[in-house]
């Protein structure tokens, strides 16, 4: 990794006027739909679809389609959404729209156990890396407890998290902080300082930046085009050491190669708390 160049160490040098305060990485916040696994475009858009399937009802959501709803954080409130603009009065919505929900997930649950829903690369060799030097591992998502239980223990079964925050925990959801002052609670941690959330979209983003915390976005093809103004480093994978991610923001000038590693997080971490 190239040496620390971002701002403030090269404006002012360690020393006896500027002493070097450097923040311990202790948690990284990982965001999991879109972060941690793939699991918009073949997982969740693909139990919508079935979902509205088993209820007789004529819509099903296209890939792209389902780009523009990943807007609304939240699977019942997006269906809710939808059906709200299709004139589906609010008495209806109220029953159907949970209904559909419920059928979602559990037909998402399957798909977890199938094994449909991948962890992108690079993100269990940065979760070890994180675990092998003692900082907090924690889970902050929008995602229903349900299915997101299920699937840390299928897909990624040998971490240990510290905290595990799901939509179910919170009053409201991304861009809302609250899933982040949650998680940090959980953790045991005063405040932001020390903490890194990773994300992939601009509302996780958003909640995340509202919450004071220091953020690393990982984009995939469905957040690619998101407003990611004020994310503190944006790459588009964890990388690694034969394929390092492209970078695509790096703000702060952090010098970051596109692998994803505690010591980048660190990093960013020191340069993003100028
Ligand atoms: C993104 C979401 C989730 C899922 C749907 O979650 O908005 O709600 O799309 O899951 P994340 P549910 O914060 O992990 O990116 O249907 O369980 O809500
Ligand atoms: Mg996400």
């Amino acid at each position: 990794m190239a040496t620390t160049t971002c701002s403030w160490a090269a404006a002012c040098p360690p020393g006896p006027d500027h002493p070097v305060v450097v923040t311990p990485l202790r948690a990284v916040v990982f965001d999991v739909d879109g972060t941690l696994v793939d699991s918009e475009r073949h997982g969740h858009r693909v139990a919508f679809n079935r979902a509205f399937e088993a209820f007789d009802l004529p819509y099903r959501w296209d890939e792209t389609t389902y780009g523009d709803l990943l807007h609304t954080t939240g699977g019942q409130r997006r269906i809710d959404g939808f059906l709200a603009a299709r004139g589906v009065t609010e008495e209806e919505r109220a029953e159907l729209a949970p209904a559909l929900h419920a059928c979602k997930t559990g037909i998402l649950e399957q798909l977890v156990e199938d094994g449909i829903i991948e962890v992108r690369p690079g993100a269990q060799r940065l979760l070890e890396g994180l675990a092998g030097e003692g900082v907090a591992l924690a889970v902050g998502t929008t995602g229903s407890r349900r299915w997101v239980d299920r699937l840390l223990l299928r897909m990624l079964p040998t971490v240990s998290w510290d905290a595990v925050v799901t939509g179910d925990d919170v009053t409201a959801r991304k861009p809302d902080p609250e899933v982040f002052t949650l998680a940090l609670g959980a953790l045991g941690l005063d405040g932001p300082a020390g903490a890194v959330v990773i994300e992939d979209s601009g509302e996780g983003l958003t909640a995340a930046r509202a919450a004071g915390l220091c953020c690393a976005v990982v984009v995939n093809g469905y957040t690619v085009d998101h407003d990611l103004a004020g994310a503190d480093l944006v790459v588009d994978g964890f990388g690694g050491p034969d394929s390092p991610a492209a970078v695509v923001a790096d703000p702060h000038r952090t010098g970051a190669d596109g692998i994803l590693t505690p010591g980048l997080l660190r990093n960013l971490l020191r340069c993003a708390s100028e």
